[in-house]
């Protein structure tokens, strides 16, 4: 049985060739799957379970149980669009919300799978913003506001979030090597998988003697008109990426 890794999907209601990319997916090279990990930004944005009546965020939630009725598994872990997702989500969609980072085994392999804005540490105002959206007490405060509030405020923060982003420099919105370096000392020099720096690549590294391998997810995209999107497979004792269109 294969598993599945995917990130980044970014699905919004204004890009629906990305939601029916999806559909495509989990219909088709998904089930060949027997676990499907989703390593967060899997919608653009979420507000809050309350918002579960929006048709996208329905229906994306009706497709994932279908999936799970049909016998597959589907693992979440929040990203830095996604992390309000919660336990009414997880039921509708009938997946397992997974803590970050968490250490799975692929055959021998130990495995390391987190999102992969935690090892932006240069990026210090995000990891400033991070810490304050993270923090259990401001999101009660956020998600006991009305969900129209909330979502005027997710829109102006996205406004600051891209003005913000076209000021910073490209090297500080990628990984910081030192936090990666520490991050694999302390779960035992795993292979690492994650996503969100949307910069698909394998890094293969030497840390302090033990080489250790960092791939991370490629972004799924319209471009040109054209949609595409990429799976991390995991088949036959190795790694490898497959494209969707
Ligand atoms: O997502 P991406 O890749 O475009 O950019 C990220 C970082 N930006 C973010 C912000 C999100 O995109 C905004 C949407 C989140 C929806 C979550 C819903 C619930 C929370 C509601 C929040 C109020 O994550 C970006 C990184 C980039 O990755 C690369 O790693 O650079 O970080 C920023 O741009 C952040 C800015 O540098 C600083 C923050 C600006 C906003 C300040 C507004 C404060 C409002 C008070 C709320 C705490
Ligand atoms: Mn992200």
């Amino acid at each position: 049985m294969q598993i599945h890794f995917i990130s980044d999907l970014h699905l919004s209601a204004d890009r629906p060739s990305l939601t029916a990319l999806f559909e495509r997916y989990l219909a088709g090279p998904a089930r060949e799957a027997g676990s499907v990990y989703i390593l967060g930004d899997l919608f653009e944005y979420w507000a809050g379970d309350d918002d579960l009546d929006d048709p996208l965020n329905r229906g994306v939630a009706e497709t994932l149980a279908r999936f799970a009725a049909d016998g597959g598994k589907v693992y979440f872990m929040a990203g830095n669009r996604d992390f309000l997702l919660g336990k009414e989500f997880a039921t509708r969609a009938h997946l397992q919300i997974l803590q970050e980072p968490t250490l799975i085994r692929l055959s021998e392999q130990r495995t390391l799978l987190c999102h992969g804005d935690g090892l932006c540490t240069d990026d210090l105002a995000y990891q400033a913003f991070r810490k304050q959206v993270r923090d259990p007490a401001w999101q009660a405060q956020f998600l006991a506001q009305p969900l129209a509030i909330r979502k005027q405020i997710i829109a102006g923060v996205r406004m600051k979030s891209e003005t913000a982003k076209s000021e910073k420099d490209a090297a500080i919105m990628d990984v910081n090597e030192d936090a990666v370096a520490s991050l694999l000392r302390e779960h035992g020099y795993p292979l690492l998988i994650h996503g969100h720096t949307h910069r698909p690549a394998v890094h293969t590294l030497d840390m302090e003697g033990h080489g250790c391998q960092r791939w991370v997810l490629a972004d799924w995209r319209i471009q040109a008109g054209r949609v595409s999107g990429e799976v991390l497979v995991w088949a036959d004792g190795k790694l490898s990426r497959q494209p969707l269109n």
